[in-house]
């Protein structure tokens, strides 16, 4: 059940707690734009599903102070979680941190706030969005060139920004495409309708109008009609709504050449967050929505798959997967996770361990593409070189899903989900626990850097978020780069290396996971350093040998990668093939420990 506020307020506040098992707070911006009317009518649709959850539903029209106060309400009114979506992500980032480390679970929608201090995010991309529409601009354009008008509405919001960024970084590659820019401070229609109305003369040259939402397309496309211009300029819009004179509407009226869709995530909003309170696992912390583009060409069909009932009818469901190899324990118990999930979720498993080679790797994807598997998934020992594997896959109608590290193809729509780390994140957290936690004295303090495998994606970015925090340090500076491979021998031979060709000045170890940080402790022992103290040691994965290893001083934090991604991955495919629309990347929570915490959590740890 739901209701606006101001209803709730009027009422018992007991009664309306204690008819169901949970009530949740929903902090919404406002209740004005289409875009925020469609997530409530989803969140509310969903919500039905649940008969012993009752939802509140406040409007800040706009103002972040309002949804403050709208916020401290639902807190003293006693829900058990909070769904915001912010008005402005800085001015809310501090009260939605106060609500989360005060044990209220906090799922933050659409608009991202700074850092992590919350349960779960769930939104668009709305850098692909962006992305998106300059493809199909581009499309539009035919290779010929053209002039290409912005119309921005609310262009100082961050996912206004984004999505026009995500559509220069394509049109950038054209240059026979210019374009020009017309901020407006609103997504009203009207503003847009004035805009566009007000600019007759100059509008011959224009061929496209790319609206950053189908409000302003909405406005655009009434302008250009009055002026009886419509049949000369195309729009694309964004945020792809159904219903009356949504952006698939007007699609297929032929008003707009196309829309790219920005789901809500409503949906996904109460079903994770039923997950939450009752403390079930595999909940991620960050879930990436999918965007589609559509056009006259798939905009019926599209409908259509709105439409359609996703069930699972819990059939068995053959899963090819290609593990990278055995190479640390972080690898271990990654692949305890994927069999044990496996058998919890009635998935029978196709399990190839490469041994780390791109090869072996490739030759099982085949194998499976034969023995006609439903699902593959790949954890992609390098980023590169997937692409004639993966279109033999797509060729033969199996979707591929990419678990725990990332690829990179040239040929689109290869990949349909990635699950895992923010591994740039797990760079910066290191290097921001170094700067908050020994202090350079004004000297600069020389680190010895032990990378994972060559080509990996968690090798290539948390060496790149590493470096982006470490550039704003100046005490200190990275002196030594050596590739380990993730293994325990790969750290020790490094840091064995180093010492024998004399002249030890390391005093910082960034080890890139823990069994390079395990065997670079064995090489410093041998000689005689003391690790821990004469070098601090920081190493990727939070595995249980790192944490006896903090315990007892020999290593100084680890920032964790979960490895536990089984429930999550195996939760996933089976939606996929319910049918359900799949998430384009599901992120997993992560924390950092050092010797302050170690010793109160070791027991807890699940790997
Ligand atoms: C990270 C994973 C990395 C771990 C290493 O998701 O791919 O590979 O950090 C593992 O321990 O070998």
């Amino acid at each position: 059940m739901s209701c606006l506020a101001a209803y709730t307020w009027s009422r018992n506040s007991a009664d309306y707690k204690n008819e169901v098992e949970y009530v949740i707070g929903v902090s919404q911006a406002n209740v004005r734009e289409a875009w925020r009317i469609a997530l409530n009518q989803e969140i509310e649709e969903e919500v039905k599903k649940y008969p012993n959850i009752n939802i509140i539903t406040t409007d800040a029209t706009s103002e972040p102070e309002k949804q403050k106060q709208d916020i401290d309400k639902l807190l003293e009114f006693g829900i058990d979680l909070l769904i915001i979506s912010p008005c402005d992500t800085g001015k809310l980032t501090e009260k939605i941190k106060d609500v989360f480390q005060g044990n209220i679970p906090v799922i933050v929608m659409d608009r991202g706030i700074e850092g992590f201090d919350y349960s779960l995010f769930i939104g668009p991309d709305n850098d692909m969005i962006g992305r998106q529409a300059g493809e199909w601009v581009v499309q539009l354009l035919d290779g010929q060139g053209g002039r290409v008008l912005k119309l921005c509405g609310n262009s100082g919001s961050i996912q206004s920004q984004e999505r026009i960024k995500g559509f220069d970084s394509v049109v950038m590659d054209y240059p026979q495409i210019e374009t020009s820019t017309f901020n407006m401070d609103t997504e009203l229609k009207d503003k847009a309708y004035d805009a566009v109305l007000s600019m007759k003369g100059s509008l011959k040259e224009i061929h496209v109008i790319f609206a950053n939402c189908d409000y302003v397309a909405q406005g655009a496309y009434e302008a250009l009609e009055s002026m009886g211009m419509e049949k000369g300029i195309q729009i694309v819009g964004s945020d792809g709504l159904n219903g009356k004179d949504g952006g698939v509407d007007m699609v297929m009226q032929g008003k707009i050449a196309a829309t790219i869709t920005c789901p809500t995530g409503g949906r996904e909003a109460i079903q994770y967050a039923y997950s939450i309170l009752r403390q079930e696992s595999g909940v991620p912390k960050q879930v990436i929505l999918r965007s589609r583009t559509i056009t006259k060409g798939n905009a019926a069909q599209y409908l259509e798959s709105l439409e359609k009932e996703c069930f699972d009818k819990g059939e068995t469901i053959t899963v090819g997967y290609s593990q990278v190899g055995q190479e640390s324990q972080w690898r271990l118990a990654n692949t305890h996770s994927i069999q044990e999930a496996a058998r919890e979720f009635n998935v029978d498993l196709l399990f190839d361990d490469a041994d780390q080679s791109q090869d072996k790797q490739i030759a099982a994807i085949r194998r499976f593409i034969e023995e006609k598997v439903d699902v593959i998934v790949v954890s992609p020992v390098v980023e590169t070189g997937w692409d004639e594997a993966l279109m033999e896959a797509k060729a033969a109608g199996i979707p591929v899903v990419m678990s725990d590290r990332k690829a990179e193809t040239d040929e689109k729509d290869l990949i349909t989900t990635y699950i895992g780390a923010d591994f740039l994140e797990e760079g910066r957290r290191a290097m921001r626990w170094i700067r908050d936690n020994i202090p350079s004295g004004g000297k600069v303090l020389n680190i010895l850097e032990l990378k994972g495998n060559q080509g990996a994606s968690p090798t290539l970015e948390r060496r790149k978020g590493f470096v982006e925090v470490l550039q704003e340090c100046p005490g200190y500076q990275i002196a030594y780069s050596e590739y380990g491979d993730f293994t325990y021998d790969g750290g020790k031979r490094i840091v064995e290396g180093y010492l024998e060709r004399g002249g030890w000045d390391v005093d910082i170890i960034f080890a890139h996971n823990d069994d390079m940080a395990l065997g670079a402790v064995e090489a410093l022992e041998d000689y005689g350093i003391v690790p821990g103290e004469d070098v601090k040691i920081i190493s990727v994965d939070g595995t249980s040998d790192v944490f006896r290893a903090i315990i007892a001083g020999k290593i100084n934090c680890t920032v964790e990668c979960n490895p536990l991604l089984g429930p999550p991955l195996m939760k996933a495919i089976r939606d996929m093939v319910a049918g359900k629309e799949m998430p384009v990347r599901i992120i997993t929570e992560e924390k950092v420990y050092d010797q302050s915490q170690a010793e109160e959590v070791i027991n807890q740890r699940a790997y």
